[in-house]
């Protein structure tokens, strides 16, 4: 048995769990068919029948050996989500090392090789199947290598009644396999609650699918970490909505419109200017179509927030700052991602540099797979505390002054360590890829492998940072990139058949930065199609819709 002689000689499982960003993950669960929406029988809300969110946790001891290296005694400590986070330990005090020491595995965040890869709601090994969860993964032995393993479990019944299952099956090549009822400790399996709002619902409701509600704040006040708030298709015509209900790390809260823009948000510009404004950490907003009076249109002020899918478009006002704006005015707010949204017409084209389409002022942003097309000042924003950014694969055309805007405010960090790669950056009003003076941003960004075509006061400007692969098209080559270039958002941006965008996009990242390319793209399909990753914010291919 491996685990007991440490000797294993055979292959380390080498790229068995590519760097699976947080973003990609949940676009490959989150969206089920984002390009054509289903239509729906008019007057009844339009929910999807989505799966309830599922989380497995369990700490406890298979064994009635004592936690010396011999005894036969394992132990576990797992937290595990559906959306592929978690973490898991695993000791088995039987598996001794030729120096003493005894068998463990982990999976974590701290180790990026390591992974949980897939989780299924349900096990077989269990009486009530339903009681059951299992999830796979790549973890760590303690001698270094890493190992797919599989885990399943049971949870029976309540702590300390011995009821409750644990195995752990490590794949080949290594042979190692336990199981058994719980000597001591607990599993628990959990399961969101799902709620509902629609367009004919009513506050005086429980949020349920039979009587759903009818506002944002609403259902807010319902939810708590792991929820999932449901928004049928339809016109909501509110003032704008202020939520701060917050998740966990591993039980997100999620409002969503189950038909992808189905669920129309029109701002009233009343009770102040944005459509909504969320406070609270670890909450995603997903696929909702936003339009109002004001510039500003989805605020995003919470931590480690996902804003996923949205359409944001036709904000007129002259206010200020953004069609999704994130972290106003902390700019401390860190770790938020703005994946795979759709930003026109913002704001009056071409004023102050006030006006934007994605503005990200605090630290470690993702901004991917967007399409921006005509905001007044810069496409893509970055200002007062943005530093550590990754802004890669989006769609970036006909804003007034900017098309992607690195800068920082010197009294608050410098932006450093951003990477900018893979974007298409076109037809500006002014700059295409802007970067501020030194002091503002610092030695260490990036620009890989952008196309850049037609903004006059330079495609790409650059300070302080490192530029690699770009491509400035040809007029030829820019009337064969998209299906069909209208600079609004009326026009289709996938690739043409003979795009110079096709495998011609890049993995490389900005210094101390291990993943910055989405593994999905805006329609869903799996990145790379062919020989590489594509730029721009779809990748060509014959699984691509
Ligand atoms: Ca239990
Ligand atoms: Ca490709």
């Amino acid at each position: 048995m491996i685990w007991s002689g440490g000797t294993q000689t055979g292959p380390i499982i080498h790229g068995f769990a590519p760097l699976l960003s947080l973003a990609a993950a949940l676009l490959a669960v989150g969206c089920d068919d984002p390009a054509s929406p289903e239509r729906f029988a008019p007057g009844v809300p339009n929910f999807s029948q989505v799966a309830a969110f599922s989380r497995v946790t369990g700490l406890g001891t298979l064994g009635a050996g004592s936690a010396t290296p011999g005894s036969d005694r394992q132990e576990f400590d797992f937290d595990v989500v559906a959306d592929l986070s978690g973490r898991l330990f695993y000791r088995d005090w039987a598996a001794v090392r030729s120096d003493g020491s005894v068998g463990t595995l982990t999976v974590d965040d701290t180790d990026p090789s390591t992974a949980i890869t897939a989780f299924r709601d349900g096990s077989a090994a269990c009486a009530d199947t339903t009681r059951g969860a299992e999830f796979d993964g790549t973890g760590r032995l303690d001698i270094g290598d890493l190992v797919g393993f599989t885990v399943a479990v049971c949870d029976n019944g309540a702590a300390g009644s011995g009821t409750d299952f644990f195995r752990i099956d490590v794949l080949p090549p290594y042979q190692y396999s336990r199981s058994g009822l719980l000597s001591s400790g607990d599993v628990v399996k959990s399961v969101g609650r799902q709620l509902y709002v629609s367009p004919s619902g009513n506050d005086a409701n429980p949020c349920t699918f039979g009587a759903p509600c009818f506002t944002m704040e609403r259902v807010s006040q319902l939810l708590a970490p792991g929820d999932t708030a449901h928004f049928a298709a339809g016109n909501y015509s509110w003032d704008g909505q202020r939520v701060s209900v917050s998740g966990t790390a591993s039980a997100r809260v999620t409002y969503m419109s189950d038909l992808k823009w189905g669920a129309r948000l029109t701002g009233t510009g009343i009770g102040g200017c944005g459509i909504m404004q969320n406070t609270g950490d670890y909450v995603d907003i997903v696929g909702f179509d936003m339009t109002g009076p004001c510039a500003n249109g989805l605020l995003q002020d919470g931590n480690y927030g996902r804003i996923i899918g949205n359409r944001v478009h036709d904000l007129p006002g002259t206010d200020g700052f953004a069609g999704i704006m994130v972290d106003c005015c902390k700019y401390t707010l860190t770790g938020n991602e703005v994946i795979g949204n759709w930003v026109d017409n913002i704001g009056t084209w071409g004023e102050t540099n006030t006006t934007h389409g994605i503005y990200i002022a605090g630290p470690n942003g993702v901004v991917e797979n967007n399409i921006i097309t005509r905001a007044s000042a810069a496409c893509i924003s970055s200002y007062h505390g943005a530093t550590r950014l990754v802004i890669s694969n989006n769609v970036v055309a006909h804003c007034g002054r900017y098309g992607i805007q690195i800068s920082a405010d010197s009294a608050r960090t410098t932006n450093d360590f951003t990477t900018v790669a893979n974007n298409i950056v076109v037809n500006g009003g002014n700059f295409g890829i802007y970067e501020s003076p030194y002091g503002l941003t610092g030695p260490h960004n990036v620009y890989n492998n952008n196309i850049v075509y037609n903004n006059p006061a330079g495609n790409i400007v650059l300070t302080m940072g490192t530029e690699s692969g770009t491509i400035t098209l040809t007029t030829a080559q820019f009337s064969a990139l998209f299906l069909n270039y209208t600079g609004d958002m009326n026009g289709d941006y996938h690739l043409g058949s003979g795009a110079i965008a096709i495998d011609a996009g890049t993995t490389s990242c900005a210094s101390g930065v291990s993943s910055c390319v989405p593994l999905s793209a805006f329609d869903g399909t799996t990145r790379p199609q062919g020989t590489a990753y594509d730029i721009g914010a779809y990748e060509f291919g014959p699984l691509a819709p």
